[in-house]
């Protein structure tokens, strides 16, 4: 069996400034030096530029360790680097042994003469990304968005994680280091070096032919065979046998039955594991290997149809509308976004009634525990390549021979997960105007088509052959392609709101086939800020609290879209949640439409998730993995049952959707209330309804001409919730008029704290008049709540249940809890 001597743990740093750390391995300098306080938290107010020297710097990692004779009797003796960032010598017993320059590959190399038995020492010279890029930049030009103001120049000349470079989003803090781990393995005769499992599934999906074929890495001629079984919760559902034939191992095994997995909202998601056991000529086992894998049918479906071409992920034969959002790293430093905080973060998207989730292409390729876990937990991936805002050297050979092999290692790296939907060639390259072309600093078309159609397509199609290919986010497959947003076919990535500066109402105008990224900013939460602010420096506009907006349009933008619809707030604190709470109602905007608008338009995945730091962002979860009103409001636009209502100034009249993404038919009711503005109820009713299965309809147009003629627009509200028996499945509101117009009165919220189970406490708000968006807050103690930003009506309450992330008390909770609505974001303080 193979023999394994991890090289992870404790290095040496060396550096500038005669600095000579310890060092923790897999990391990055900024880590290592934070640790030892020789730089301050980069994060907090505009430390970012006091570390920008170290990225300019070369730094140097070494350690030693003992090699054991026996190791190094074994045929093979292979030192593994899983990732080197980016641009790495390293040096083994003082001879150079090699030079890496792509962050995102794996390294191999054999030791086996360069090893000595007992003590041997190892060193890595990392050099400046930056400075390299800068060089080459100078050598010889290329575009890339957001030079000179939040992005570094020159990163698209290094396989790194592009974002590093800073981005509209993310600090401009080039790091470097070993950030993925090290080892020496030592094996004799041979081991099972790639695993690769097709799946084909019957017509009526109750059979499963699996495909199962080892790759195996001979360190000598002999003969082998390979003993495979597919079992399920340790239960072996299927096993075969099949000879090592020049390096390979294939059989065929047929799983009766299966249980086939599901994304999000339609099902469960079982897990089978294929394992290989390498048998030498004497049966006994010398390598073995195991890939968790989904059975199931993922893939996606482009038809012609009357309104052009589709664009829509089928999941075992079932068409499901795509909902979700495009993932950033979660820390701008890899080691500081634990696997912990990734699965945070994507068990609040499936909260969020989320079923994929885009890995943008200007970041990195995530460890597989986050494919384990998007696996587990039905979030379909989107998958980009890293290519993102910039012309890139296709020009250079040298630079596409690294690429193919990054590629293909991160293919095989990803392919067998359940979770796997689609492999993206890039983002934006096609939508962004300066980048392709013939202009110098361009990229020309046929370089381009030769790099993400041809040589990434065909790598994609040679080593994950089952995978949908996609060259572009966005991308249009028909007519001309430099028309990049043609609403007919392809996805889009829709930014006439914001970006472009549009009302919310532009979306109801949009009736793209799947929109892979449209969005809004807003701040994160007061106690979020004061992670990164000073006390006197907390206001929108401070020189610190602009170091965390890197958008060029950030605040203007935010600020001019919350006057066209609330009412100007009072108040930091005030006006920090109320950027919340409209990027909130921008979202549910745009996604409501388009869900009622299926199967015309099949995918909505807003732009972004979450924070790689504490920032204003068009985040949903900020980096402390709080939510923010958006979050909230996406579970409930993204619920698998919808009611939304959709309001006709000209005809006074509201029509009331209702979607169903589940695949079986329901009996549901609709339920409508309508108010005046001080909670007297005009109007009430319900209708029975039987919503298709996967559908969406219109089921009831509320006329309210007379109501309108007596109140005028701006004096009604519509309540609207959708019922499933008694159990209240959806809830909306519509207004004719803007919140801002709305003559709300105080609602005067009141509170009932109850100790609840596992340190929770359940708090009833209640309101005597309509509050809109009532949210609670504990001040200085971190929480989760069930639910915020919820509309009550005269009368109602709703119970939430607050989770604080310390142990406390009734007396204390109710001590620190301020509930509030968008009345009191403009009261007088
Ligand atoms: C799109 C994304 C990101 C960017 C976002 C907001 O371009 O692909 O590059 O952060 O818009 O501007």
């Amino acid at each position: 069996m193979i023999e394994t001597l991890s090289l992870d743990g404790t290095w040496t740093l060396k550096g500038p400034k005669k600095i000579n750390i310890p060092a923790i391995v897999p990391g990055c300098v900024h880590a290592d030096l934070h640790r030892e306080k020789l730089i301050p938290d980069p994060y907090f107010r505009d430390n970012e530029k006091l570390v920008q020297w170290v990225g300019e710097k070369s730094w140097t990692y070494s350690r030693s360790f003992e090699a054991s004779e026996s190791m190094l009797e074994r045929d093979r003796v292979l030192l593994r680097f899983d990732g080197l960032d980016t641009l790495a010598k390293v040096t083994l017993n003082g001879k150079v042994l090699a030079e890496t320059n792509n962050m995102f590959r794996e390294w191999e190399f054999d030791v086996k003469d360069r090893l000595k038995v007992g003590e041997n020492t190892i060193s890595i010279v990392f050099s400046s990304a930056l400075a390299y890029g800068l060089d080459k930049q100078k050598e010889r030009f290329l575009w890339q968005t957001g030079i000179g103001h939040h992005r570094l120049e020159g990163g698209q000349w290094v396989r790194k994680e592009q974002s590093n470079f800073g981005w509209d989003w993310g600090p401009m803090i080039v790091t470097m280091g070993i950030w993925r781990s090290v080892r020496i393995d030592a094996f004799d005769t041979a081991e099972i070096s790639e695993l690769l499992v097709k799946q084909s599934l019957s017509k009526a999906f109750k059979k499963a032919e699996l495909e199962v074929e080892a790759t195996v890495n001979l360190a000598r001629r002999t003969k082998l065979s390979a003993f495979v079984t597919v079992s399920k919760d340790g239960a072996v559902v299927a096993s075969g046998e099949a000879a090592v034939v020049r390096g390979k191992a294939k059989t065929s095994l047929t799983v009766k039955s299966p249980q086939l997995w599901w994304p999000n909202g339609l099902g469960e998601q079982p897990l089978y594991v294929v394992a290989v056991s390498l048998l030498d000529s004497e049966g006994e086992v010398i390598s073995q290997s195991s890939k968790r894998i989904g059975i199931r049918e993922l893939k996606l479906v482009r038809e012609k149809d009357k309104w052009g071409e589709s664009f829509c992920f089928e999941a075992n034969g079932n068409r499901f509308f795509a909902k979700g959002a495009n993932w950033i790293p979660s820390d701008q430093f890899d080691v500081w976004g634990t696997d912990e905080r990734n699965r945070d973060l994507l068990k609040s998207s499936v909260e969020a009634n989320m079923n994929m989730i885009r890995v943008w292409g200007g970041g990195k390729y995530e460890r597989d525990d986050f494919y384990d876990a998007c696996d587990e937990l039905g979030i379909c991936i989107w998958q980009d390549f890293m290519f993102a805002c910039a012309a890139y050297p296709a020009f250079d050979d040298d630079w596409v021979a690294n690429v193919k092999v990054e590629i293909e290692q991160q293919v095989k790296r990803i392919r067998h997960h359940a979770c796997l939907a689609i492999w993206c060639g890039n983002n934006e390259l096609e939508h962004i105007s300066p980048i392709l072309g013939d202009e110098p600093g361009q990229m020309p078309w046929d370089e381009y088509m030769n790099l993400f159609d041809k040589v990434i397509g065909k790598i994609v199609k040679r080593n994950d052959p089952q995978r949908d290919y996609w060259p572009s986010s966005e991308h249009s497959p028909v007519g001309d392609r430099k028309f990049s947003q043609n609403p007919d076919c392809g996805d889009a990535h829709l930014w006439k709101v914001w970006h472009g500066r549009e009302p919310f109402e532009w979306y109801r105008t949009a009736y793209h086939r799947f929109c892979s990224e449209f969005g809004f900013q807003s701040f994160p939460e007061p106690s979020t800020i004061e992670t990164y602010t000073n006390k006197e420096e907390r206001n929108v506009t401070s020189y610190v609290m602009e170091q965390h907006q890197r958008s060029p349009i950030g605040n203007s933008a935010i600020i001019d879209y919350m006057l066209s619809w609330f009412r100007l707030p009072v108040g930091f604190d005030n006006t920090i949640w109320l950027t919340q709470i409209l990027q909130g109602l921008a979202i549910k905007y745009a996604v409501e439409h388009w869900r009622m608008n299926k199967p015309r338009c099949m995918g909505a995945l807003y732009w972004q998730l979450n924070d790689c730091w504490q920032v204003a962002s068009w985040s949903s979860v900020d980096f402390f993995g709080k939510w923010k009103a958006l979050h909230y409001a996406a579970r409930n636009f993204f619920n698998p049952l919808l009611v939304a209502g959709v309001e006709d100034l000209d005809t006074d009249s509201v029509a009331i959707h209702v979607v169903n993404d589940l695949l079986e038919a329901k009996s549901l009711s609709i339920n409508w209330k309508v108010v005046d503005v001080e909670g007297r109820e005009l109007e009430t009713g319900s209708k029975k309804i039987r919503a298709g299965a996967n559908s969406t309809g219109v089921f009831k147009t509320l006329k309210l001409k007379k109501l309108v003629a007596k109140h005028g627009q701006r004096g009604l509200i519509v309540k609207l919730a959708l019922k499933d028996g008694r159990k209240v499945v959806s809830e909306n509101l519509v207004t004719f008029a803007r919140p801002k117009h709305l003559t709300l009165e105080d609602p005067k919220l009141s509170v009932k704290v109850k100790k609840a189970t596992r340190g929770s406490f359940d708090v009833t708000v209640s309101a005597k008049k309509p509050a809109l968006w009532t949210w609670l807050e504990l001040k200085g103690i971190d929480a989760r709540y069930s639910d915020n930003f919820v509309h009550l009506m005269a009368g109602e309450s709703q119970t939430i249940r607050v989770t604080p992330q310390i142990k406390t008390t009734a007396i204390a909770v109710k001590a620190a809890l301020r509930a509030r609505s968008v009345f009191d974001t403009y009261q007088e303080i």
